[in-house]
């Protein structure tokens, strides 16, 4: 054991909520894992991932152990154990291979973003080989919130101070779900005297617990955003001493929102104007806190959609003020994995990294300018299937299940199966990792170390090792700065991009010279110094300096510079597909037992929540001779395939709208794919557009779509009535 027998703080490293933990440890196993009540961001929320999931996820007969080598053809299942020199040592000359002959540019990484050190680790890996060019999923997750917090210059992602809020605006989010410590704080704040507006089509408990629950239609989200801020501005509620000093663009604003009188914000997102009013006077009350999530984001109008609400958070002056929305701060001298990755030091020359796929269209996503300096997904997945503008020959995968959560399942699985080399890094055999050459086993989050902001709370995590690794399982930073050094002793320059010899010093080389490393180990976290409101100092991180309501950077891309309407897939002209797909699918709904594609293989889960549900509203069930626990086959305009969901009958959703989650797989199902393509949405869904002109992300919400019962013969999951 790395610690010995007793309770350990640790940071719980499932999600990026990373609660404080206490793990007990006994007779040299962790006995049991739970929350840590004294962990100034989470204060004692926990879930059940992170009790069970973890737990089962380092012990369970699943796990992989050892490094092995594909020992039939892709795909077959057959697998050779190998050691680690010898996987290390292949991967090294294959990528080495495919370099010499495509060039660079043929390699590609996958990873889940830079938010966690493998991110920076897979990135820094194909900066090494000469490629810029690695994929990450918040294209699909929170990229619209973070581009349109950039642009506007906000910088207040993460940072929102529920605790002691007035009214706390819910748009998009199902904290019961999705974040236990964010949902804990909401519940607090209520009891405190605090009012909620939920902004969401369905029904969650964001919405029980609301003063004002706001149903709109999917993807009608700005309307109603421009039409608040219509409102404050006509009704004289915004913060003018504010907007003066610090905001660009006001009156240009005021004139765009004047488009968007309540009457016509209701036409369009289908609320009621009344409501809309009430709920623009309730937020202008404030201190107010913006609660955005992952249902306004990951669309191809997600960035005009958060730009409205950020330019509402402006207007009002709930910029870094407390009970508001709360600009990150950090310790002196810390860096995050993004840092990193714009830092000089690291960086490919500019001819090079300027020919990221993707840059030239979406700058401000991908390539060196781009937030994480990120590939676009479509465009590499398209650049593996067509060798256009180059060929892909060779990738890395570490963190993240693309065969599954990645729209559009049919073309990435022909990407990962047309490769000459494919190397996955993973804690168990999923639909990715089937397709692999060499897999890689992961340590979990109770064998490595993490340090990482917690921006809600201004502190800094420390996740702790707490046992060493099952079976040969090693972190991203060990076998790819080992892999860098074989690099290296093939006369390859990776030293560069791995200056540091072990996770210990790139830790500490993160945490910069404020946060006391004693504290922050015996703790389990550490806060440091900040100022509210210190914008005074810094200025806004945009050309003008000031939060730009106008922005500069859009106008120059000749994108739209005020936030605008743009309606959802599903009622855009032109598609004209209203006929054939008649309802409204949203997915990703999150469940508390799974963490995407996580925990498929874990008993427990499959008992909690055995199936993959689609939510039919009861009329519309009655309409389509629908009955509970029947099997319909789901399909999207655009894609190359069809889901199969269970019909869960709930007034949850509206009529006309189908809501199902993401990331179902079934280990236990035939391989490769292992139901990756009968019971994951993605499957039915598209990755090819069309896309967010800023971040290029494309629809995963809002989408037109059919359903059509299946026959009993195709019913999946063992015909499991
Ligand atoms: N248990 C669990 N927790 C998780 C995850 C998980 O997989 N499992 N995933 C984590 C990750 S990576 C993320 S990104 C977050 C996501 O979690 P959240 O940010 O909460 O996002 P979702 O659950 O996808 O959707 C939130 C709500 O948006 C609503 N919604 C859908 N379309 C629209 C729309 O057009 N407008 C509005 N206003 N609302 C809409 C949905 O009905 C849903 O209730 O959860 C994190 N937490
Ligand atoms: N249609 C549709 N598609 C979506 C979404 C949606 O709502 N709808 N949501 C999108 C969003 S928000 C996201 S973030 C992506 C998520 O997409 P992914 O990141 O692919 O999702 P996961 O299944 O969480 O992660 C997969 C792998 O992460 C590895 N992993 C790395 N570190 C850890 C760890 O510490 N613990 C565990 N257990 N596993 C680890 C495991 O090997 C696991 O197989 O999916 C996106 N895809
Ligand atoms: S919400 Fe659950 S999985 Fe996420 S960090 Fe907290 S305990 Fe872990
Ligand atoms: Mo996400």
């Amino acid at each position: 054991m790395t610690v010995p027998d007793g309770i350990h703080t640790t940071t719980c490293w499932e999600c990026s909520t990373r609660c404080g933990a206490r793990v007990t440890v006994a007779d040299g196993r962790v006995a049991a894992i739970g929350p840590n009540p004294a962990h100034p961001g989470s204060k004692g929320a926990y879930c059940v991932k992170g009790i069970r999931g973890l737990d089962e996820l380092t012990y369970g007969s699943s796990r992989l152990l050892r490094p092995r080598r594909r020992a039939g053809p892709r795909g077959s299942g057959r697998w050779q154990d190998i050691s680690w020199d010898n996987a290390l040592d292949e991967m090294a000359d294959r990528f080495l291979d495919a370099r010499a002959a495509h060039g660079p540019e043929a390699l590609a990484g996958a990873v889940s973003s830079a938010f966690f050190s493998r991110g920076a680790m897979v990135a820094l890996l194909m900066r090494a080989l000469g490629s810029p060019n690695w994929m990450m999923n918040q294209d699909l997750c929170g990229g619209c919130r973070a581009l349109s917090d950039r642009i506007t210059g906000l910088g207040i992602v993460g940072g929102e101070d529920v605790d002691h809020t007035r009214c706390a605006l819910v748009v998009g989010r199902n904290p019961q779900a999705a974040d236990p410590a964010q949902w804990m704080a909401l519940k607090r704040a209520k009891e405190a005297g605090a009012r909620v507006v939920t902004i969401d089509p369905a029904r969650t408990p964001a919405a029980d617990i609301a003063d004002l629950w706001l149903r709109p239609r999917a993807g009608t989200d700005a309307a109603i955003a421009l039409a608040m801020i219509h409102v404050i501005i006509g009704e004289n509620l915004h913060d003018r001493a504010f907007v003066e000093s610090w905001t660009r663009g006001f009156g240009e604003l005021q004139k765009r929102a004047a488009e968007f009188p309540p009457a016509r914000a209701a036409a369009l997102s289908g609320v009621a104007a009344d409501d809309i009013v009430a709920a623009a006077r309730m937020y202008a009350d404030g201190p107010s806190c913006f609660v955005s999530g992952h249902g306004i984001d990951a669309a191809s109008n997600g960035v005009q959609t958060f730009r409205a609400f950020h330019c509402l958070v402006a207007i009002t002056g709930n910029v870094d003020r407390r009970g508001g929305n709360i600009r990150v701060k950090r310790p002196r001298g810390f860096r995050n994995y993004i840092d990193i990755l714009h830092d000089p030091a690291f960086a490919l020359p500019p001819e090079i990294a300027n020919r990221t796929l993707g840059a030239d269209r979406f700058p401000l996503w991908a390539g060196p300018r781009g937030w994480q300096t990120a590939a676009h997904n479509p465009t590499v997945l398209r650049a593996i299937l067509t060798g256009e503008p180059h060929p892909i020959r060779a990738m890395h995968v570490s963190g993240v299940n693309i065969a599954v959560t990645y729209p559009g399942t049919q073309k990435v699985m022909a990407a990962l199966r047309s490769l000459d080399f494919l190397s996955v890094a993973t804690h168990t055999m999923t639909p990715t990792a089937e397709l692999a050459d060499i897999v890689l086993p992961k340590t979990t989050g109770l064998e490595e170390e993490e340090v990482s902001l917690y921006p809600s709370a201004q502190i800094v995590s420390y996740t702790r090792p707490i046992k060493e690794p099952e079976g040969e399982a090693r972190s991203d930073f060990d076998f790819t700065t080992d892999l860098a050094r074989r690099l290296e002793r093939r006369g390859v320059d990776a030293r560069r991009f791995f200056p540091w010899e072990t996770k210990r010093e790139f830790n500490r080389y993160l945490l910069g010279d404020e946060i006391d490393w004693d504290v922050l180990v015996a703790q389990g976290w550490a806060d440091f110094e900040y100022e509210l409101g210190d914008f005074g100092k810094t200025g806004f991180r945009t050309p003008s300096g000031r939060i730009e309501l106008w922005s500069e950077t859009l106008a120059g891309l000749d994108i739209d510079p005020l936030p605008g309407y743009v309606p959802p897939r599903s009622e855009r002209a032109g598609g004209d597909t209203r006929g054939e797909y008649p309802l409204v699918l949203l997915t990703g709904a999150r469940e508390k037992t799974y963490h995407h594609s996580r925990y498929r293989d874990q008993a427990w889960t499959r008992k909690v929540s055995p199936f993959p549900l689609l939510q039919v509203h009861p009329d519309t069930a009655e309409r389509l001779g629908l009955a509970d626990g029947d099997w319909v086959a789901v399909e999207t305009p655009g894609a190359d395939g069809r889901c199969k969901l269970r019909v869960a009958v709930t007034a949850n959703t509206q009529p006309g709208v189908v809501r199902t989650g993401m990331g179902w797989w079934l280990p236990e199902a035939a391989g490769p794919e292992r139901g990756a393509l009968e019971v994951n949405v993605n499957a039915a869904l598209s990755y090819d557009g069309p896309w967010d002109p800023v971040t290029g992300s494309a629809d995963t919400r809002g989408l037109p779509c059919r359903i059509a019962p299946i026959a009993e013969a195709e019913i999946p999951m063992g015909n499991t009535a």
